[in-house]
């Protein structure tokens, strides 16, 4: 089993409901595992996230498993028996998400733990910054159960879909993120299908443009005066294809200047 030790850095996966958060995650994590993660906590429906999820990456871990942790106890699965992983994940969800309803509310005992090797993205980062884990923050609506000191980078996903409804959601968002002046990334997921580098570069541009509408809800969480924006393009659960090698490669080179920055 892994034990967090030594230096590591959080990303904190925020954002717009549905635009994602959990699908773009899984680029951290080695292929195998991203897909299965993909296809398990990013479906549509009933499963979709409900508590943190920690995805913990690291190139030590050589056993990949999920850890589901309540007030009370806590169980594991390997994250490839997928049709166990998926009903367990399911009936969690299931549980909080009546807790939510009849207002009881979740705590910050309850959540998911993923310990699974990193992606060549993730690998390359943990090693240019001397890291020896990296962990990804998922999130259900409320970031208010995310230890927010611990975050490094906050990486806000929103996407074309994004409505009068989903502004008023995120305001809360962003209010908790605002005094913290934390380094921020805008991912653009605009569910565009596109599959060479030209498309991507077309995608990119309605990424900034999808970001002035944003403007006046966003330009309180920067720390620059241009806003930093990385647009995603529509990804695979069964494949990883060429376009999404070039958004991750892309991806690693900004996370890399913004943790070269914050240890200097
Ligand atoms: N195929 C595909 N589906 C996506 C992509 N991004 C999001 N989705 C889907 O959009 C829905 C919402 O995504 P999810 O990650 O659960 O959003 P979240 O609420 O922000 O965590 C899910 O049904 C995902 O499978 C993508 O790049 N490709
Ligand atoms: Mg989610």
């Amino acid at each position: 089993m892994f034990i967090e030790t030594g230096n590591y850095k959080s990303i904190l996966m925020t954002g717009f409901q549905r635009a994602g958060k959990s699908f773009i995650s899984s680029v951290f994590v080695a292929d195998k595992e991203c897909l299965i993660l993909r296809r398990v906590f990013s479906t549509p429906g009933l499963n979709f996230t409900q508590c943190v999820v920690k995805i913990i990456v690291s190139p030590e871990i050589t056993e990949s498993y999920v850890q589901f942790n309540t007030e009370s106890n806590r169980q594991l699965c390997s994250i490839f028996e997928e049709e166990r992983l998926d009903s367990l994940v399911y009936k969690f969800n299931r549980v909080l998400k009546q807790k939510r309803e009849s207002g009881e509310g979740i705590v910050s005992s309850e959540y998911i733990k993923i310990f699974v090797p990193p992606s060549q993205l993730a690998r390359e980062i943990i090693h240019a910054s001397n890291l020896s884990y990296l962990v990804i923050v998922d999130t259900p609506e409320d970031t208010m159960l995310v230890q927010m000191e611990e975050i490094n980078l906050v990486m806000f996903v929103f996407g074309s879909r994004a409505t009068d409804i989903n502004r008023a959601d995120s305001k809360e968002t962003i209010a908790g993120l605002m005094p913290l002046s934390k380094d921020i990334l805008f991912l653009y997921n605009g569910k565009k299908l596109c599959d060479n580098e030209n498309e991507y570069e077309d995608m990119q541009r309605d990424a900034c443009s999808a970001v002035q509408c944003f403007e006046e809800e966003f330009t309180p969480l920067i720390k620059s005066s241009i806003i930093p924006i990385l647009g995603v393009p529509n990804m695979h659960d069964r494949k990883i294809i060429e376009v999404e090698e070039i958004f991750r490669q892309r991806l690693m080179e900004i996370v890399k200047v913004y943790f070269k920055f914050q240890n200097i």
